[in-house]
């Protein structure tokens, strides 16, 4: 490990500090490192793995599909993307599909959708196109989504800044209102904030906005790329609402871990809008990505992953609430996405990820003091059970 950390160190660029772990193998929900110890992996890659490590069905299509064809670009067509199209419409009941590879690039380019919306659909004036979004959102590291970061690290010194975005309180619908004017195109939300720190809004937010953008037809694109797909005992985060957002975007779990596949699923009325040459990318689409898709997906519905993630969430997060220690100020979440907001004093959260990983639990601070908690949804309460006197054990540490 120590090797191979120099050398990162020397070679790569600091964009991260990441914990000095050394992965080296992944299977289901635990990892080893290069030394062979084993850890319970907590973070699944921010909830790109939902379905585990090399889910082997996963593996399995891609390896296939590997051996037959790997990228076609999309001058031509090939045969898993139709089937892809076809398994995301069923199961989302959306009407349309556009793939990209990375979150930031499904976001992107549900932006440039709402504003080509707001000029071709609702008739707002070229280049005046506004954007709702949230304080605390996190979408992305493109100069255009942290252009309306309000994370300073992510934002300052990065400008010049794309303009035509507003940045409102999270959680308060009544600023969504005042702050939309005829030339508001749409409002970008996490359902929930995640690298925000886990925060989950107050009960019918989520209602309320959609009821707002209905009534000053503005489009409500939801962002569920880390809150979707089962991660918070539902298929997507904003059915806790029984809210339909009407552009929503995915990724990270969508390819099980295996691969770079993201999507933007929304009506016939707003990704019909796009003509050929509108957009595209050199990946987007291939039939690597979407065999894989196919397999991740499939393994969500087949193991029944949501509904495990809604039992093993409150589990997890029961026995998390009865630890109370000087340290904890409260347990927060859904599902299997649950952070533990730690107390100022209690010193930040890194020093209890560290903690948790000498004890073979990896765990990662989000901002300074919420430890998050994310498993892979096909934990089981056995896991849970083995793991629970040793987060208890770190919780209650001085
Ligand atoms: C990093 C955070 C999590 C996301 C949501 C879009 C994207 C992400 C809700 C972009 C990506 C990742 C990115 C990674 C760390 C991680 C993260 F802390 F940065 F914010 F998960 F909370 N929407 N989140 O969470 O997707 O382009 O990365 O595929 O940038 O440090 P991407």
């Amino acid at each position: 490990s120590q090797e191979l950390i120099e050398l990162s160190e020397k070679l790569g660029a600091h964009n991260y500090q990441p914990l000095d772990v050394v992965l080296t193998r992944g299977e289901g929900v635990w990892v080893w490192d290069v030394e062979g110890r084993k850890y319970l992996d907590c973070l699944s890659a921010y909830s790109a793995l939902n379905q585990g490590h090399n889910h082997p069905r996963i593996v399995a299509a891609l390896v296939e599909q590997a051996q037959r064809l790997s990228l076609t670009s999309r001058a031509f067509r090939n045969d898993q993307l139709a089937l892809f199209y076809r398994d995301l419409v069923e199961l989302t009941g959306y009407d349309m599909v556009l793939p990209m590879n990375t979150g930031a690039e499904a976001v992107e380019t549900a932006l440039k959708v709402a504003r080509k919306w707001a000029y071709t659909v609702k008739g707002v004036p070229l280049n005046q196109a506004e954007i709702i979004t949230a304080e605390g959102n996190f979408h992305g590291r493109t100069i255009t989504i942290i252009s309306f970061s309000t994370e300073p690290q992510y934002k300052e010194e990065f400008g010049p800044h794309t303009p035509g975005f507003v940045s409102v309180p999270y959680g308060d619908a009544a600023a969504i209102e005042a702050a939309i004017t005829p030339n508001t195109a749409a409002v970008l939300l996490e359902p929930i904030q995640g690298e925000a720190g886990v925060v989950v809004p107050p009960d019918g937010y989520l209602k309320q906005v959609r009821e707002i953008c209905d009534e000053h037809n503005v489009l409500f694109i939801a962002d569920e790329i880390q809150t979707g797909l089962g991660r918070t005992g539902k298929l997507f985060a904003c059915e806790h609402e029984g809210v339909r957002p009407d552009v929503m975007v995915l990724g990270k779990a969508l390819s099980g871990g295996l691969y770079p596949v993201s999507v933007v699923l929304a009506s016939q009325d707003i990704l019909g809008i796009l003509q050929p040459g509108d957009h595209g990318s050199t990946f987007g689409g291939n039939p690597l990505g979407a065999a894989v898709a196919r397999a991740a997906l499939r393994v969500i519905q087949d193991e029944n992953l949501i509904e495990n993630a809604a039992e093993m969430g409150e589990y997890f997060r029961e026995h998390l609430e009865e630890i109370n220690g000087p340290h904890i100020d409260h347990v927060r979440g859904r599902g299997l996405l649950i952070g533990v907001v730690l107390r100022e004093q209690a010193g930040g959260a890194r020093r209890f990820a560290e903690a948790l990983q000498a004890r073979g639990i990896l765990a990662k601070e989000t901002h300074e003091n919420v430890l998050r908690f994310a498993p892979p949804l096909i934990i089981d309460r056995e896991t849970i059970d083995w793991a629970m006197p040793i987060i208890r054990d770190v919780l209650l540490m001085p």
